[in-house]
């Protein structure tokens, strides 16, 4: 093609592999290409890192649950920001073909690659289109997975859990909710931006429920969570209300009025089975 860009033959040839096999480097994310028209092009200096880096023969992380996860990180950032569903949807089925249960997916796959992809904006490498793009599809991944995380064992109550208004982060509320329903709960997850009336007016008429977690990702909505903690409290549900997520710290959840700030899902579990 041009003197900087290279076609999937190209690659083909230059790499010595079959075209499809050039093609499932760039689906699974492992060779970094962008579309034009139908066409897959790759930069050459790709193509050299490529070369040095990522010998084509390697199927890293694929066969034990060992060996570091970052690689396939890396990849599902790449296909995400592309917003390429199936070509993550392989990265996900191959990191579960090594052992990885449905709960890794989530803490080692899907987090660490939103992270990944927040630094990138932060970094001005990606733009405002991109990132929410990623999040459209890890949106679409996440309800793949959701069959997966099917209550087990006895139910132990019901949890509401969403984000306070203003607050459009929902997926980590999202992969808490999951996790957090495959332990036994009943979990109502409201999602992100949730009015603070709707949200005490469906833990008052959740059945059996047993803790509000109210999820906060960014620092800004410190006021709307105060006031959603208040109302709860005016709601007289007599059950903990607990906050979690990366937005406030343990300090700032008790300023807010919280009962509990919850590092985990983990924690949040272990908090309510001795309740
Ligand atoms: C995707 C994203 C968005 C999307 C949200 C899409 C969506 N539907 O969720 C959009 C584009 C809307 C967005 C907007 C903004 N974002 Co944003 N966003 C992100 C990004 C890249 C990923 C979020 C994510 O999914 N993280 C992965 C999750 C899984 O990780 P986690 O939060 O640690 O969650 C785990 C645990 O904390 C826990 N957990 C989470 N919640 C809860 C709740 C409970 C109860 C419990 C028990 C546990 C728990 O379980 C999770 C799994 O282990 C992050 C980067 C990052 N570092 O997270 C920035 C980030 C969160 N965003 C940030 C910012 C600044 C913004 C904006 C203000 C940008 C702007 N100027 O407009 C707006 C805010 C909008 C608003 N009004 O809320 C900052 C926040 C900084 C801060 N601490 O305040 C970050 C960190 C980016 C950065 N590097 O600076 N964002």
């Amino acid at each position: 093609m041009s003197a900087s860009h290279y076609t999937l033959s190209e690659v083909a040839e230059r790499l010595g592999v079959h075209y499809m096999t050039a093609y499932r480097y760039v689906r699974t994310g492992r060779l970094w290409a962008h579309q034009r028209g139908t066409q897959w092009l790759v930069d050459e200096s790709e193509l050299e890192r490529f070369k040095n880096f990522d010998p084509p023969r390697r199927d890293r992380d694929s066969t034990s649950t060992h060996r570091p996860r970052r690689p396939s990180v890396n990849r599902l950032v790449a296909r995400l920001i592309v917003g390429d569903e199936s070509g993550c949807w392989t990265i996900v089925q191959e990191f579960q073909g090594g052992g990885a249960t449905s709960k890794v997916v989530y803490l080692e796959l899907f987090a660490p690659a939103m992270r990944a992809i927040g630094e990138r904006w932060a970094l001005g490498q990606i733009t405002v289109a991109e990132e929410h793009r990623a999040s459209a599809v890890m949106h679409r991944l996440i309800g793949r997975m959701g069959p997966q995380f099917r209550p087990r064992g006895p139910r132990r109550g019901s949890v509401v859990i969403g984000a306070p208004s203003g607050e459009l982060h929902g997926l980590p509320v999202a992969l808490a909710a999951d996790m957090l329903r495959s332990t036994g709960f009943n979990v109502v997850d409201l999602g992100a931006d949730v009015p603070t009336d709707a949200f005490v007016g469906c833990a008052r008429d959740t059945d059996d429920l047993v803790a509000v977690a109210i999820g906060v990702t960014a620092a800004q909505h410190r006021a709307s969570t105060a006031h959603l903690i208040e109302t709860l409290r005016r709601s007289e549900l007599n059950v903990p209300i607990v906050v979690g997520g990366t937005g406030l710290s343990e300090r700032d959840a008790q300023r807010l009025g919280a009962d509990q700030w919850m590092p985990d899902v983990d924690s949040l579990v272990a908090m309510l089975r001795t309740e």
